[in-house]
């Protein structure tokens, strides 16, 4: 486990080879219209040649963290590209390239995370009390979005149970309540239910105990090496890779060990459609599509239109179907 593991070439091929496959057409002077390609395709590959290779966001910094053989599979993971600019949060927007064009008003200096409620010692760390005090690890994770399309995406980040450990939570805490930054000034879907889909917010979420301090439980502070762009949630977030994507709660300042199972923002929005446990099932539909398969988000490329079966617990059942035992996965979904 502690073993370190370079990454491997399978690892870092699909992203370089994106990037270099248009360079190559690039210099050979190849364009749509030199193709047979009909007209909608030319000018999405024409597109696609002529964008130049993007810079980063300007607040994202790299991160010193471990690798393990255990959380690096041998998964083809997402362009960083789709990663970072394909994304949900509604704060910033419905459209899944909003988040990318407006998060950047979110501010992340001075970023507190409060951790309160059933612990022995309520604490209050800054980001930089939080990178000192946990070591950092590379985990490669599956993502499966409750809308049906899926990622593979290299996060960073510590078992969520540390954190909670430092706060020594109490016998009477049965559940976590997290809670997303509220700041409409910054967050212009918290101004407008036009903007941010008629959500309540701030933005809430919550997890049984055992889930909560479950090892695959990650608090997320880093992606593709780099600390997080603000389109994932910067500073801080969960990831959840057993869950559907909206339990991986974005932005997070607060964090609360309750008696009761709190309530969280999709359910309170359409309780028919998104329950509290919102495990990755592909025997239980969403009452408006199937769960059975999902969209592979690739390079976004031509060809690139590719589907595969769900997989129970998004295949982690192996960890985490023994949290589960004894509860009807279709009443609870
Ligand atoms: N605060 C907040 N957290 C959020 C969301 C959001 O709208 N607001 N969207 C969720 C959904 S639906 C998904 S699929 C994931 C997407 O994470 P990503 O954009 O980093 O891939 O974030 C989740 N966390
Ligand atoms: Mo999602």
């Amino acid at each position: 486990m502690t073993k370190k593991l370079r990454l491997t070439e399978s690892h870092v091929t699909p992203e370089n080879l994106f990037y270099q496959r248009r360079r190559v057409l690039q210099a050979l002077g190849i364009t749509a219209a030199t193709l047979a390609l009909p007209t909608s395709a030319q000018a999405e590959l024409l597109s696609w040649l002529k964008e130049t290779d993007k810079p980063q966001p300007p607040n994202v910094k790299p991160l010193t963290f471990s690798q393990s053989a255990l959380y690096h599979p041998d998964l083809r993971l997402t362009p960083e590209d789709k990663v970072t600019g394909y994304n949900n949060f509604y704060e910033f927007g419905l459209d899944k390239a909003d988040p990318a064009a407006n998060a950047g008003s979110l501010k992340t200096e001075g970023w507190k995370i409060r951790i309160s409620g059933e612990v022995a010692k309520p604490i209050t760390l800054d980001m930089d009390d939080i990178l000192k005090r946990f070591p950092l690890e590379e985990r490669i994770y599956r993502l499966r979005c409750v809308e049906a399309w899926s990622m593979v995406i290299p996060w960073i980040g510590f078992e969520l149970n540390k954190l909670l450990q430092a706060a020594e939570p109490t016998s009477k805490a049965r559940y976590v309540a997290f809670q997303t930054l509220y700041d409409p000034e910054s967050m212009p879907g918290q101004k407008s239910r036009f903007i941010g889909g008629g959500l309540d917010y701030p933005y809430v979420e919550g997890l049984r105990i055992d889930e909560a301090m479950h090892p695959l439980t990650l608090l997320t502070v880093g992606v593709y090496g780099k600390t997080l762009p603000n389109q994932n949630g910067a500073p801080a977030r969960l990831i959840l890779p057993w869950k559907y994507g909206f339990k991986s709660i974005k932005s997070i300042v607060e964090i609360k060990l309750v008696e009761k199972q709190p309530p969280t923002t999709w359910n309170l929005g359409a309780p028919n459609e998104y329950g509290f446990y919102a495990n990755v099932n592909p025997q239980v539909d969403h009452p408006r599509w199937s769960q059975a398969t999902e969209r592979v988000i690739g390079s976004g490329g031509l060809l690139d239109v590719k589907r595969q079966p769900t997989l129970m617990f998004n295949g982690y059942g192996e960890q985490v179907a023994s949290l589960y035992q004894g509860l009807d996965l279709r009443s609870n979904f």
